[in-house]
């Protein structure tokens, strides 16, 4: 009886579970809202956006006229407005992936960085103390971790790793996990922490490596590799990130941190040759630039306790994974070419003009 309790929760109203989920026209926000309407055929998701350069509507109009989704445009710092929204739709659980997201945007301008990623983060949990929750879940990252040494394979991270964080980026999401844990400890209120490692697929902004490989690549641009190439990432595939996230909400246990991994380190110049090498291109189109500041050497995580507890392993194999992200790019090159005709050409230039 017990079991079958924790699997099926309702609303305090008795009404079907409702999940506000933040950030849900980015990458892995709009992957989870997939995700979860497929597998729970009566869960309502209200995705809040503020629609930045990285938030697109155009990735949700598949279920744009879903009748258990809803979008509101809004910004997580709008305390008026957050307020005005949990009023009105008394969620069960929040789940927030909205963040800026990009380490070298956060080197250019730190301060929207400290304003989404700390402050947004604690007015959605003043909501949640003003009007209740059952969960409030934080999208976190292994970048807390800081980075570990190339010559050392043994480490790994694990969620008693001290936070020693390296960007402005990721020195925002540690800061937003302390409030989050503090706001467990303090209000008692029931969150739980997930910290990932890097994820690729469908729906992923070109500004990141993945899909900056492969969109370069099939517009025979050259390929900006940092450094010498040699930075080693722990590739996840996104579909995995949005399983280990559902059972964490349903089956984690609240005020727990829990590292998600792919146990797929990779250098990036093998991501790259390897995306190259799928779509026939030669690997001259590599250019090694300058490197990025205060550049991170290598994250590796080690999954042991959502494994233990929650049964969760990356089911995806890279090789696999890398094949369908690649399809999906080819397929729709209608999403990626509006992005990267628009203001993107001004990032792009900036960025990578004089490297
Ligand atoms: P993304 O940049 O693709 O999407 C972020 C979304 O948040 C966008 O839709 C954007 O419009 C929205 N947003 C930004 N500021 C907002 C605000 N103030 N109010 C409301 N919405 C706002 O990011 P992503 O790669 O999907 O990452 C999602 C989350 O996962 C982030 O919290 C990130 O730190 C974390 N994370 C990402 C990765 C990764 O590999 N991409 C790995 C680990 C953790
Ligand atoms: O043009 C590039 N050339 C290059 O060599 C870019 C954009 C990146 N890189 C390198 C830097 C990193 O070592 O590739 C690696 C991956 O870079 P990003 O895709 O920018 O990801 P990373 O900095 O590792 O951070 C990502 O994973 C953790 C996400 O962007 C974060 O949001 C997440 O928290």
């Amino acid at each position: 009886m017990a079991l079958l309790l924790k699997k099926i929760i309702y609303r305090k109203d008795g009404g079907v579970m409702k999940i506000i989920v933040t950030g849900g026209a980015g990458f892995i926000g709009s992957n989870f809202i997939f995700y979860m309407l497929k597998k729970y055929p009566d869960y309502e998701i209200i995705c809040v956006d503020k629609l930045t350069y990285a938030g697109n509507l155009s990735t949700l109009k598949g279920i744009m006229d879903n009748h258990r989704f809803r979008f509101v445009k809004l910004d997580i710092c709008d305390r008026a407005g957050i307020y005005q929204l949990f009023e009105e739709e008394l969620p069960s659980m929040v789940v927030n992936f909205a963040a800026e997201s990009h380490v070298d945007r956060s080197i250019e301008n730190p301060s929207v960085f400290l304003e989404t990623n700390i402050m947004g983060t604690a007015v959605l949990m003043d909501a949640c103390r003003k009007y209740g929750i059952q969960r409030y879940h934080q999208i976190s990252t292994d970048e807390v971790y800081g980075d570990l040494p190339l010559n050392r394979p043994d480490l790994l991270f694990t969620e008693e790793t001290p936070i020693q964080a390296s960007s402005p980026y990721s020195s925002s999401k540690a800061a937003a996990d302390l409030l989050v844990l503090a706001y467990h400890r303090t209000y008692e209120l029931p969150v739980s922490v997930s910290r990932c490692s890097n994820n690729y697929g469908p729906y992923h902004f070109p500004e990141k490596l993945i899909p900056l490989v492969i969109v370069n690549a099939l517009n025979d641009k050259p390929i900006p590799v940092y450094g010498t190439g040699e930075n080693v990432r722990d590739w996840l595939y996104v579909d995995d990130h949005c399983k280990a996230i559902d059972l964490i909400l349903h089956q984690g246990r609240v005020g727990e941190v829990y590292n998600i991994g792919g146990h797929n380190e990779m250098s990036n110049i093998d991501v790259v040759k390897t995306i190259c090498n799928r779509l026939g291109k030669s690997h001259s189109s590599i250019a090694y630039v300058t490197d990025r500041k205060g550049h991170d050497m290598r994250y590796a995580i080690d999954s042991t306790k959502i494994q233990n507890e929650l049964g969760w392993f990356p089911e995806t194999r890279f090789s696999e994974g890398i094949q369908k992200t690649i399809q999906w790019y080819l397929e729709n090159k209608d999403w990626w070419e509006t992005i990267i005709s628009g203001e993107y050409r001004n990032y792009y230039k900036k960025m990578y003009g004089d490297r």
